[in-house]
């Protein structure tokens, strides 16, 4: 999804100086109670710990014009010349609209106890506000009843980058009016579906669309804006944030858990030197997804960036940052990746190159570092003190169906042991993580690489639109199953 040209914008600084070591062997762990170290090495997960995987709207339930719904900027995006590298849409994507019940069946066979959907923003609301489309509620209400007739908990992310067209026409983003927009949006599907849903996450990763939707112009709506004017849409987003929380609060039927789900690439430290891991710490806030974070979680923007962005931040009011930094209940944040970082000559991150030859998945972009469910929920935690919750990760790998019709992913198995004994590992040794969702269910629509990249436990025939699990759903059914124990 980012490039490396991306990428460099999203975390501290791009990558220099010379080869890491292996990730995270020469590093220490942080300390922690023996009793949870030895719960989590011995039985698995601690005992409620939340076993899930996800999906978007747009990547997978084909669009909203489909069902008399809105149009949304990757409708619009997407009919551009050369905007998908292999000329499609989420047209029809996985047609999950009319096969959820089939998809349920199966999130049900791979014993998931949560999954974390979106809702398409302009299924509910054509024009983004006003008018209501009926049909596009009741889908919801059929998903989320048959999920809960399953006992699979609903963790519904109220916005995942299908922003309704007719508020781009109006200026999307850039209005601050979009925060209020958003917030009514907010209470009008909380009010509806509180009854049966208790997890609410707000935006997916922000620095992502922003960057790549409204600097770099690779995602819809694809805008290629100044940094001023990205940094004024970044205030807005973080304003729409802060409302959200706000009005699904106020709107909630029950009690619920509410949270804001960062792209975040953690720093691991390249040695046990001090200067090495403050480093690494402090490339784990470094960046465009750290301006993102502090609002949220401390109500301040990040001193290091202000310093760095200065004259370009836009002017605003200092009540703003008190209605962004809502109380929440969990830090979600989605790691595919991090990087082996060392201090520099004067103290500052440097990113390490990977070892020539480093394991990488199909998305070239993507390396296989684990160690960043070790470091990352540690940093993250410590700097803010709430639970933490992998709301994304996995791999895209090159599947096909086998002349027997198995398909057999090794890589991918590999890949999501290997990062789930990090995280196992990050418990152990007293880190908060508290649940995990495998990113994603279904082979999906992935954004500007079209279906190129397949990213499920289970495969999508999408000429006959055919399921079939591959052998990594197995092996998470089983891990599911021992509640870790088998990793
Ligand atoms: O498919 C995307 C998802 O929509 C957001 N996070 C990263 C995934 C893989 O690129």
């Amino acid at each position: 999804m980012l490039g490396s040209a991306g990428a460099g914008l999203l975390v501290a600084g791009p990558a220099v100086g010379a080869p890491a070591p292996a990730p995270g062997t020469s590093a220490p762990a942080p300390t922690a109670p023996a009793a949870r170290r030895t719960a989590a090495r011995d039985t698995g997960m601690p005992e409620r710990f939340v076993w899930g995987a996800g999906t978007s709207s747009y990547q997978i339930e084909g669009s909203p014009l489909r069902d008399s719904g809105g149009e949304s900027v990757w409708d619009v995006f997407c009919r551009q010349p050369g905007a998908i590298l292999d000329g499609s849409s989420g047209e029809l994507a996985c047609d999950h609209h009319r096969r959820h019940r089939e998809d349920v069946a199966l999130m049900k066979r791979l014993g998931l106890g949560a999954y974390r959907f979106s809702i398409a923003w302009p299924r509910l609301f054509p024009d983004g506000t006003g008018r209501r489309h009926e049909p596009g509620f009741a889908f919801y209400d059929r998903l989320i009843d048959d999920l809960l007739e399953a006992k699979i908990t609903p963790w519904i992310t109220l916005f995942h980058w299908d922003y309704p067209q007719a508020l781009q026409a109006r200026g999307g983003w850039m209005q601050r009016e979009s925060a209020d927009w958003f917030a009514d949006y907010a209470q009008a599907v909380v009010a509806r579906y509180s009854d049966r849903v208790r997890h609410w996450l707000t935006l997916n990763e922000p620095e992502v669309f922003i960057l790549l939707g409204h600097h770099l112009g690779r995602h819809a709506p694809g805008e290629k804006r100044p940094w001023p004017e990205l940094l004024r849409i970044c205030h807005h987003v973080l304003l729409a944030h802060g409302k959200g929380v706000q009005a699904i609060r106020a709107a909630a039927r029950q009690p619920v858990e509410v949270g804001y789900v960062a792209a975040l690439h953690p720093g691991i430290p390249a040695t046990t030197a001090e200067a090495d891991l403050a480093a690494a710490r402090r490339f784990s806030f470094g960046g465009l997804a750290g301006w993102l974070l502090d609002p949220v979680y401390t109500g301040r923007y990040p001193e290091e960036q202000l310093a760095e962005y200065g004259a370009q931040v836009p002017k605003h009011d200092p009540a703003d940052l008190k209605t962004i930094a809502q109380p929440l209940d969990l830090f979600a944040m989605n790691t595919y990746q991090g990087a082996v970082v060392r201090a520099g000559p004067d103290g500052r991150p440097q990113a390490l190159p990977l070892p020539q030859g480093h394991a990488r998945t199909a998305f070239r972009i993507f390396d296989m570092v684990p160690q960043a469910l070790y470091w990352g929920p540690r940093w993250y935690h410590e700097r803010y003190k709430l639970p933490v919750y992998i709301t994304e990760n996995g791999m895209s790998s090159i599947d096909w169906v086998s002349l027997d019709g198995r398909i057999d992913d090794p890589q991918r198995i590999d890949f999501l042991r290997r990062y789930l004994q990090e995280l196992r590992r990050a418990i152990a040794d007293g880190a908060d993580v508290r649940g995990y969702f495998a990113w994603s269910l279904l082979d999906n629509f992935e954004w500007a690489e079209g279906y190129r990249e397949r990213f499920g436990l289970i495969f999508i025939d999408y000429a006959t639109q055919k399921r079939t699990p591959k052998a990594s759903f197995d092996w998470y059914r089983d891990t599911i199953r021992s509640h870790g124990a088998t990793l």
